[in-house]
């Protein structure tokens, strides 16, 4: 977008007159942040409607994609990049006697998500925006994002993210598009047969939108997020006591008051339920609404309407949308199924038995009751088209409703007409483990998408000196199409540029290590390598196997003081769901082992360890840009598929990997010489399961290493760990270790050296970095929207 400088300064100082009634050089930066933001939004809003206006004009498909987190970030850097008014807003705000730095800085990180599944659905939604696919965002309007993490003696404590405190000045609350959703009551059949509701509560449901910007300025989507709030209605007005009326409307805000902060396990509780249902049902709603607005057949709905179904959260999708069919819309219960299911897709993010979601059924019962009889009735269905062609054990896995249960994820499956996995290998497992039996009925609705990841945020927004290198080296076409960065696998024995990589790196690493010290006091030497592991803390993600490693290492330096080794600062970063002790077990262990380490003269200079509190979006664009050594390392089978190794590599990282999700897609990309692959495989791993013939206490008995460093952890070798260390003991000789960290120690203990070594030869190392850089093309959500726009959602855009 061009805009005219002059004008641009008198809309910003204007809008901070409206907002504060005051003038430009009295207000605070947090405040120029929230004027600065609107004056950006009210620019692009005229290209919004043009935007909205074209797709309902063209009667154009449209995606909606149903998930309960979007982890966007901070939005105001994206915004300017993809408008192109980066420049001209600097220095704009320069003539104001601001720095850009400082105002982005004051930017509150949205936090509507927990991980890896959040951050997706966010890089998919820019995505669709920059592709030109009409694809927007539905989810819910947390008043408390994420929980700050800070820690307390070595433990984490979670404080509460009020991140709408200032306000959100990206969002438009849309009241005369607010939903009905209903909660409760009793269904019975009237003289027709038709089902009568009633005695239930409603609750209003509010949507915010907010704008979601392409290259550009071609598309513009939106994501919208629906709030509970208490609204009365002029009919009710003498049925409500006054006095309750608070205590009602806190009661109704519960709904959407609280992100839960649980990744990948199954909380099985009332109110996330609720959550669920209530986000559904109103985007739902709303949906069909505008769709009816277009005139059509109801059976063209899945011509113009995809709806996406992000992990088995919003299932209920499914019988949200039979019901609208069957009681509002009055179709027969085939034509309902029928579009339904050709409206629907689901992605699933976890073969982790814990996670897949099952619902009581008299939860459901009472809450939902219309649901409720759907889902019985799918279930009946179901059992009787099938239960002929398949045996016993296989009814039992594939129905809807067992022993009590609703089982989300064959729900999904069977009623919709796409399950995706998120790696190859997850697929498979998919295909071959978790769903057998599922597959063996639909063999045509499984397919694999493989993640990836929004290079606006993970290169170009994050990584401006990598970027302009880029550009120097090989043009800026890259920007466009990924793919076209293969052009850098030509320079890879390019000495000068080998040479420019590594001063890329540096100057990075040098940006890290200040805003670490400025930030947290905390000294990082920028010539040692930065060996990095962030995401959620999870067993299975073996932060564990990381930090008894370096527990290793510390006893080494102790033992050999004249060992040498190259300088390595090991970096942490990741929160622990506030009810899973063992994550923050672990968490303690690291932070106990960080004070140990970082004050004991005998290992200065050679390791250092920190877990960086509060780890978020905007740390992550920090660290990345920054890293040598990229931590890849859970348990093989896993982790479904991972997304920061995509955005390490692509940001010149290498990777220390098990052969477990998108790992391996890595691998393929930039051959063995360019990985570090260790530990079990996925063959390994089932046979183990299986046979149940692994052996911890063995392991531990016989290797004198592992017994050494396992000891300490109850030994009182470090003493601020106290008696947190035993549960992690525990877990490795009473619960036999079921992530195989004693089983993989080896292996990875020798990949890290080796790898470590390799940093002394930086020659190799850049050729490496390059290589990594190269062949992360594929792994661009572009390309993964584009595969998701043709094979699922049979929709288009400009590419
Ligand atoms: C979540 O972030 C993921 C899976 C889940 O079942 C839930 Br709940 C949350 C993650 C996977 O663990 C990652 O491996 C994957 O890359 C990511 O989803 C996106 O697909």
């Amino acid at each position: 977008m061009q805009i005219d400088k002059e004008q641009f300064k008198k809309d910003l100082a204007e809008q901070i007159q409206k907002d504060y009634s005051q003038s430009i050089d009295t207000v605070s930066t947090g405040e120029i942040y929230q004027s600065l933001a609107k004056t950006i939004r009210y620019y692009i809003s005229g290209d919004w409607i043009k935007c909205k206006d074209k797709v309902r004009d063209n009667l154009e498909k449209q995606v909606y994609y149903f998930s309960m987190e979007f982890m966007i970030g901070r939005l105001l850097k994206e915004t300017l990049l993809k408008t192109g008014m980066l420049e001209d807003v600097t220095d704009v705000l320069k003539d104001f006697g601001f720095k850009l730095e400082d105002i982005l800085e004051s930017e509150r990180e949205p936090g509507l998500g927990n991980g890896g599944l959040g951050r997706l659905a966010a890089c998919f939604m820019d995505s669709c925006a920059c592709l030109g696919i009409p694809g927007n965002g539905n989810g819910i309007r947390y008043n408390y994002g994420m929980f700050e993490q800070r820690f307390s003696d070595g433990n984490q404590v979670e404080w509460p993210d009020d991140w709408l405190r200032n306000k959100n000045p990206w969002e438009i609350r849309k009241e005369n598009r607010k939903e009905v959703v209903k909660f409760g009551g009793t269904v019975r059949m009237d003289a027709n047969l038709k089902p009568i509701h009633e005695g239930y509560e409603i609750i209003h449901a509010v949507p915010y939108d907010m704008p979601i910007i392409g290259n550009d300025d071609k598309t513009i989507n939106t994501l919208r997020l629906w709030s509970a709030e208490l609204i009365l209605e002029d009919s009710e007005l003498n049925s409500v006591e006054y006095s309750k009326l608070e205590a009602k409307k806190i009661e109704i805000q519960k709904i959407t008051n609280v992100l839960y902060p649980d990744d990948s396990t199954d909380e099985g509780k009332l109110l996330r339920l609720k959550q669920e249902y209530f986000f559904v049902s109103a985007g739902l709603q709303s949906i069909m609404k505008d769709f009816k607005k277009l005139k059509l057949s109801i059976s063209e709905f899945p011509n113009k309407v995809a709806v996406h179904i992000n992990d088995t959260h919003p299932a209920l999708c499914i019988p949200e949308l039979i019901r609208i069919l069957l009681d509002e819309e009055h179709l027969e219960w085939e034509e309902a199924i029928e579009i339904t299911r050709a409206t629907m897709s689901y992605t699933n993010h976890t073969i982790m038995q814990e996670a897949l979601e099952k619902w009581p059924a008299h939860f459901l019962k009472n809450l939902l009751p219309r649901i409720y009889m759907i889902l019985e009735e799918l279930d009946r269905r179901f059992n009787d088209k099938y239960s002929s062609s398949l045996t016993e054990e296989q009814l039992r896995n594939t129905s809807i409703i067992r022993d009590g249960y609703v089982r989300m994820a064959n729900l999904s499956v069977i009623m919709s007409h796409s399950t995706n996995g998120v790696a190859k290998l997850h697929t498979d497992l998919l295909k071959t483990e978790v769903m057998k039996d599922l597959n063996f009925l639909f063999p045509d609705r499984f397919n694999n998408k493989t993640n990836g990841i929004s290079y606006r945020r993970w290169i170009e927004s994050c990584n401006p000196t990598l970027s302009s290198l880029i550009d120097e080296t090989i043009g800026k076409e890259w920007r466009k199409n990924p793919l076209e960065l293969a052009k850098l696998n030509d320079y890879k024995d390019d000495s000068t540029m080998l040479d420019k990589i590594e001063r890329v790196k540096n100057i990075n690493k040098e940006n890290f290590s200040d805003y670490m010290k400025q930030r947290y006091d905390f000294d990082i030497d920028p010539k040692s390598i930065y060996d990095v592991q962030i995401k959620r803390f999870h067993e299975y993600k073996r932060q564990f196997l990381n930090a008894l490693h370096i527990l290793y290492l510390y006893h080494k330096i102790l033992r050999e003081p004249d060992y040498k080794m190259q300088p390595v600062t090991f970096i942490f970063g990741g929160k622990a769901a506030s009810s899973y002790y063992r994550a923050k077990k672990v968490i303690k262990f690291i932070n106990s082992l960080a004070y140990h380490i970082n004050t004991d003269p005998r290992v200065k200079g050679r390791i250092k360890i920190y877990l960086i509190p509060n780890y978020n979006v905007s740390l992550a664009e920090r660290i990345i840009p920054a890293t040598n050594i990229s931590e890849q390392i859970s348990t093989a089978t896993k982790e479904a598929s991972g997304t920061s190794n995509m955005k390490f590599m692509l940001n010149g990282a290498i990777t220390l990997a098990t052969l477990d999700g998108a790992n391996i897609e890595i691998k393929d990309q930039v051959g063995d010489d360019n990985i570090m692959i260790f530990g079990l495989n996925k063959e390994e791993v089932l046979d183990y399961q299986s046979n149940h013939n692994y052996n911890a206490s063995d392991i531990y008995q016989n290797d004198q290493d592992i017994k050494m460093v396992v000891d300490s952890l109850v030994n009182g070798f470090l003493p601020k760990l106290g008696y947190d260390g035993i549960d992690l003991y525990d877990s490795l000789l009473k619960e036999n270790d079921r992530y195989y960290v004693l089983k993989d120690f080896h292996s990875y203990k020798e990949a890290s050296a080796k790898l470590r070594c390799m940093y002394k030869d930086r020659k190799k190392w850049n050729k490496m970095s390059i290589i990594n850089t190269a062949n992360a093309g594929i792994f661009s959500s572009d390309e993964t929207i584009k595969r998701y726009a043709k094979e699922i959602w049979n929709v288009n855009g400009d590419f």
